[in-house]
């Protein structure tokens, strides 16, 4: 198939986020899948009750909804699944494997949705029709000679918790707890560092914390792309005089400026609002240093009023107590003239908080030059923000990949934390914490049970309910999968969705393990990477969209998901299915498990004929989490799922929630160099994770290319190269394995010295598999050392 060729063009994106570019964004896209939004109601149903929860990102479902409760991005993931695009049998009948592994993945998921199961023919090399029948029963039989050990279950977060909750129970009653899912490389540091600190596996916010907040730490996430409306609710907040204090090395245009793209009059009148009211361009990996600092200020601001003995940090004559430092006159002046007693809230410290001493000691001991250094902020920078912090009543801290994504990412989330607690910021109306969550349904699946530690599934409850001993070893997570498929251990491996080759580290080496692998079952709607390259037996299984009318047995069916502020919401499918031959996702899972399973306890048919019945075994698992699910299920803005953190119950070893403090402020690298720069690996504006929409990025001002690198204009010139020349960019660490990716347009941009940012998935094979959190073993997406070297190739997309 011929590209089509593109011309890349560079040009700084003067409008706001949504707007008019917004606006015009949807109508391409409309275009592009041959979809006829106008004139369809569609679009009008999207994250409504009774509609459908849309399938892009998590953000919350509001109860009162705006007669539009969609996005520019939610729309074109609308679009991408209800598009007339078909790779049918016509298709996979033209092309050899050999000759797909040649193409973008754009070209791949471009060919529309996949429209019947399919088994590799060895003999033609090609995807061949098979029916449905003979799929489950070859799968079953393959799965049944095979140690459970050696087979791994995957999850792409947009599975249902209907779903979700069938599979983790298929994998557990065939004996594996092998279930590496999406989230281990995306908010797993959360899932482990939340629960240390405040006793909650996910964040504690909810949408009515936007409304009584009065100051917003904004910190590594890009809201104008990846969670666009979200920005309707920072704009509501900024209208009442909310302040937004952003922590991002990029100037991203959504936490700069907005338009709303639904209102007619900001439409009209191009009236903008301002989002961020402190802008702090941390260099990446540089949060902790930088939240010390904040922390630093505070606290050295309330010692100073703690000896004074006063409630105040004036002198007699009504001046600040230490002249020599500006911005500590500021910032003492500034809470003087907020008239708060303390800067910190003792009394929550005591009553709520065990560590405060140690952290606080820690604090006050980290020099502000290296804080300076690391974080890329000045002093006076991070003790505005820290004055801003003191004079706010109700803080909410909202962060994003920028945080999870670094080898101290369970740290990183710790800070934020120390900071939060510093004033009582949890458990109050207005403050709280909000871990944007990525996949429409990623929070909810860990909720049901998909995990790859038995600690954290309730196992006897699932023994009790079917009869069954489950496994009660550790499974494998995501890197470790990715080690198992490296070095044979895992020979099986089944997909609910996704794109594991792509979305993984070190996937040009991943690649060479996956052939090997014995089995690989792909649960897909559309073709990409993960399923032209495949293992020696490999089925690809087409399923229904969210979107889609779930017709069963007994009628339509609703499924359901969890949203990044835990409310559960039902959602129903709407249109037509892509093919007939299209099976559900439940309905998947079921004749997988009855294949391996053979008989069980566990009523997998009329499960499949009312999901209504699946929800009540949700419920019998999980009684409280989901009392009277199925009554619920469509409760305008969801219905809330408990969180004792919340309330200030804090479901810790110590009792209470501790301030936990970081080893050090930046990880070691083995080598350290002036012309090593810092990768953050990016999402354009015009990508769902591996789904690459369109080759532009209209917010960075990047059209008709991907392979670009972003880099300071002064780091341009310090390392001898030229404004859009073309460079290789190589791993710095672990030197034994020459990780190179080729061929990137130089794109000055407006980032920290030192660091450089470059998209995602194409950058992916720089990452060694090691380089990842210890803790909660997410890939350091964030924070690669790399070198940049004159590219001899010609830049190809
Ligand atoms: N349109 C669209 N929507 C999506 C997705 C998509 O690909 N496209 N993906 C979905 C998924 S699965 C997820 S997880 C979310 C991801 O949504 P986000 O959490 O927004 O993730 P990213 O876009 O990868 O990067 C987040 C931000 O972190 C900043 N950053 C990088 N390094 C650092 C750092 O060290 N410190 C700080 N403070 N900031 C840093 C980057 O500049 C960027 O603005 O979005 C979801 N929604
Ligand atoms: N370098 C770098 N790597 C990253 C990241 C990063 O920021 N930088 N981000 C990481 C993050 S946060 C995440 S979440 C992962 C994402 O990793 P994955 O979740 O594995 O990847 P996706 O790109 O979301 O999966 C896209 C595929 O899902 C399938 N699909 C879509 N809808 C459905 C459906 O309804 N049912 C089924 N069964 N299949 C469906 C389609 O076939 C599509 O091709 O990538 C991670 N990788
Ligand atoms: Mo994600």
């Amino acid at each position: 198939m011929a590209t089509k060729r593109r011309r890349a063009k560079i040009k700084p994106y003067p409008g706001p986020a949504g707007g008019w570019g917004s606006a015009k964004s949807v109508a391409e896209i409309a275009i592009r899948e041959h979809v006829a939004f106008k004139g369809s109601s569609l679009l009008m149903e999207q994250n409504k009750p009774e509609g459908y929860m849309c399938v892009s990102c998590a953000w919350a479902k509001p109860a009162k909804t705006h007669p539009l409760e969609f996005c520019e991005n939610g729309a074109k993931a609308t679009a991408w699944e209800v598009t007339s695009r078909r790779a049918d049998r016509a298709f996979f009948d033209r092309y050899t494997l050999s000759e797909l592994e040649q193409w973008p993945d754009h070209d791949l998921e471009e060919q529309g949705r996949l429209t019947h199961p399919m088994r590799w023919d060895a003999t033609t090399d090609k995807y061949v029709p098979v029916s449905w029948a003979q799929a489950f029963q070859e799968i079953g039989r393959e799965l049944h000679a095979l140690d459970p050990h050696h087979v791994d279950f995957y999850t792409s977060g947009r599975a249902s918790l209907e779903t979700s909750y069938m599979y983790q129970l298929f994998a557990r009653m065939y004996g594996s707890n092998n279930m590496p899912d999406s989230s281990n490389m995306c908010h797993e540091s959360s899932s482990v560092a939340l629960p240390e600190s405040i006793g909650a596996s996910v964040g504690t916010a909810i949408l009515s914390d936007f409304e009584n907040t009065d100051c917003i730490f904004y910190i590594a996430q890009n809201v104008g792309t990846s969670s666009p409306r979200l920005l309707h609710d920072l704009q509501d907040a900024v209208d009442r005089g909310v302040k937004i204090v952003t922590f991002n090395p990029l100037r991203e245009r959504g936490l700069e400026r907005f338009v709303n793209p639904q209102s007619p009059t900001q439409m009209l009148t191009g009236k903008e609002t301002k989002i961020s009211s402190e802008y702090y361009q941390v260099k990446n990996g540089g949060d902790i240093a930088a939240l010390f600092g904040v922390c630093k200020a505070l606290i050295e601001a309330d010692d100073a009023v703690q000896a004074s003995g006063e409630s105040r940090v004036s002198g007699e004559d009504g001046k600040p107590k230490d002249p020599d430092n500006a911005a500590m006159v500021a910032f003492a002046a500034s809470i003087a003239a907020a008239d708060k007693k303390h800067v910190l809230d003792h009394d929550f410290i005591k009553e709520h908080t065990a560590g405060f001493e140690a952290f606080a000691a820690a604090a006050r001991g980290h020099q502000w030059d290296e804080l300076e250094r690391i974080s890329g902020l000045s002093r006076d920078q991070m003790k505005q923000a820290a004055a801003t912090y003191a004079k706010s009543d109700a803080v909410m801290m909202v962060y994003g990949m920028g945080l999870t994504q670094q080898l101290m990412g369970v740290q990183n989330v710790h800070m934020v934390c120390n900071l939060a607690l510093l004033r009582g910021n949890i458990g109050k109306p207005g403050a709280n914490i909000c871990a944007v969550r990525g996949h429409s349904n990623v929070q909810g699946q860990r909720t049901v049970g998909i995990t790859e530690k038995p600690g954290l599934a309730p196992l006897d409850k699932l023994s009790e309910l079917y009869g069954f001993e489950p496994p009660r070893w550790t499974g494998r997570s995501t890197v470790e999968t990715c080690e198992a498929i490296m070095n044979g251990q895992c020979r099986a491996f089944i997909s609910l969705g996704g794109n594991f080759l792509r979305a993984v580290p070190d996937t040009t080496a991943m690649e060479e393990g996956w052939r090997r692998l014995h089995l690989s079952v792909q649960i897909a709607t559309k073709l990409n990477r993960s399923h032209v390259v495949h293992g020696e037996i490999a089925y690809l299984l087409p399923c229904l969209g969210r979107i889609e009318l779930d017709e069963q047995a007994t009628g339509p069916q609703a499924v359901s998901m969890e949203s990044s502020i835990a409310h559960f919401h039902g959602s129903r499918g709407k249109t037509k299915p892509a093919s007939p031959e299209l099976l559900s996702e439940p309905r998947i899972v079921a004749g997988m498990a009855k294949a391996t399973l053979g008989e069980t306890k566990v009523p997998w048919d009329s499960w499949v004929q009312n999901y209504a019945e699946i929800r009540g075994a949700i419920e019998r698992t999980y009684p409280e989490t989901f009392k009277d699910f199925n009554k619920r299920l469509f409760t305008p803005g969801g219905f809330v799922r408990p969180l004792p953190a919340r309330e200030r119950k804090w479901v810790t070893k110590s009792g209470k929630a501790n301030f936990l403090t970081p080893e050090k402020l930046f990880p070691e690298f083995s080598v350290q160099s002036n012309d090593i720069l810092h990768l953050a690996t990016l999402r354009s504006n015009d990508q769902f994770n591996t789904t690459i929409y369109g080759y532009g990025d209209r917010f960075r001002g990047v059209e008709g290319t991907r392979k670009v690198v972003f880099i300071n204009p002064e780091d341009i010139i310090r390392l001898g190269f030229v404004d859009g020349e073309t460079v290789d960019l190589t791993t710095a660490i672990d030197s034994n394995n020459i990780r190179k990716v080729m061929a990137l347009r130089i794109v000055p941009y407006d980032i920290p010295m030192g660091c450089c940012g470059a998209y995602y998935p194409e950058t992916n094979p720089l990452f060694p598999l090691a380089h990842h959190d210890p803790k909660s073993k997410t890939p350091s997406y964030k924070l690669l050392p790399v070198r940049l070297s004159r590219s001899t190739e010609i830049p190809r997309d």
